[in-house]
């Protein structure tokens, strides 16, 4: 792999400087790992819906065997995948700066980096819930095709937040506390369009936080960053993390 380019020193000052950091991360983050991001193209049997039409209550009320098999095929690709250096640098930052991460991503690959306390903003895809009574159950047989049947009546459906669904209390309660307290928000992955994750860096550019975008793309939060840095993130997240924690880091 080519040297990166250093990142800017004015970036790098404030990077040594600031104490209390937040991170949003999105599907992107998880691509390096081989899991296809949310608005990818999909692969196969997937290529002719798209995800914002399978992650709904409607699709799931119209063809439960349709979404449940689609989420099953996402269990099996997030089992096969190993996190990255991108979720690997996190779990070095909050090792040494007060960090409260966010995800929107439902994979458990920052959990199973090491993370220690991850803010599941959309849920978490190897949790699944009774439709009757909202209890979550895991594990479940899988070798279903269509959603097993609950312990508690009703069926077992995905513990994540669809479109149209309200997001956990707590968890958005948590995340918009660390936007509105963080000296620097890292933006990781994302594509910035799906609310109320997306509001969050907007919230800590009101109060003045320093706000950093990794990402190879251009988003809608990229002229309103004070840092946009083009890249992925297995790459990039382990430079700035550096920048983070390694005083002696040149910029
Ligand atoms: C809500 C979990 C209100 C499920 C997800 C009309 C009707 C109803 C609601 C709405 C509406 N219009 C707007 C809304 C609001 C809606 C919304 O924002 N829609 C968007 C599309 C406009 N939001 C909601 O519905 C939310 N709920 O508003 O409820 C309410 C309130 C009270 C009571 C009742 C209701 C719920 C939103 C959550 C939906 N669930 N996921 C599942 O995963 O199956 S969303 C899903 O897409 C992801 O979780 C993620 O959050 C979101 C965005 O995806 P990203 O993570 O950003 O991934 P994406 O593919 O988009 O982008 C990847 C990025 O990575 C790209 O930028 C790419 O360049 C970059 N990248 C690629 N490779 C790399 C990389 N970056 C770094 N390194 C790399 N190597």
């Amino acid at each position: 792999m080519d040297a990166l380019p250093p990142l800017p020193s004015p970036l790098v000052t404030q990077l040594q400087r600031a104490r209390r950091f937040a991170a949003l991360t999105g599907a992107g983050i998880s691509a390096e790992s081989g899991v296809p991001t949310f608005r990818a193209a999909q692969t196969g049997l997937w290529a002719r819906y798209r995800p914002e039409e399978l992650a709904t209550p409607e699709a799931f009320d119209r063809d439960p065997a349709l979404v449940w098999s689609w989420y099953a095929w996402r269990r099996q690709l997030v089992a096969a995948a190993t996190p990255n250096p991108g979720h690997r640098a996190l779990v070095d930052l909050a090792n040494h700066r007060p960090l409260t991460l966010i995800t929107q991503n439902v994979d458990d690959l920052h959990r199973r980096a090491g993370s220690e306390e991850v803010v599941e903003l959309h849920g978490n895809i190897n949790r699944c819930r009774c439709t009757a009574t909202g209890r979550v159950v895991a594990p479940w047989d899988e070798g279903e095709t269509a959603p097993p049947p609950s312990p508690w009546g009703g069926v077992l459906r995905p513990d994540v937040v669809w479109f149209g669904e309200a997001l956990p209390e707590a968890a958005l309660e948590k995340a918009l506390q660390a936007a509105l307290d963080c000296e620097v928000f890292l933006v990781v992955g994302t594509s910035a369009l799906v609310y109320p994750a997306a509001a969050l860096p907007l919230a800590a550019l009101e109060v003045g936080a320093m706000v950093v975008e990794i990402n190879p793309e251009a988003t809608p939060l990229s002229d309103r960053a004070h840092f946009s840095l083009r890249g992925a993130a297995g790459e990039l997240l382990p430079q700035v993390v550096a920048a983070c924690v390694d005083a002696s880091s040149q910029g």
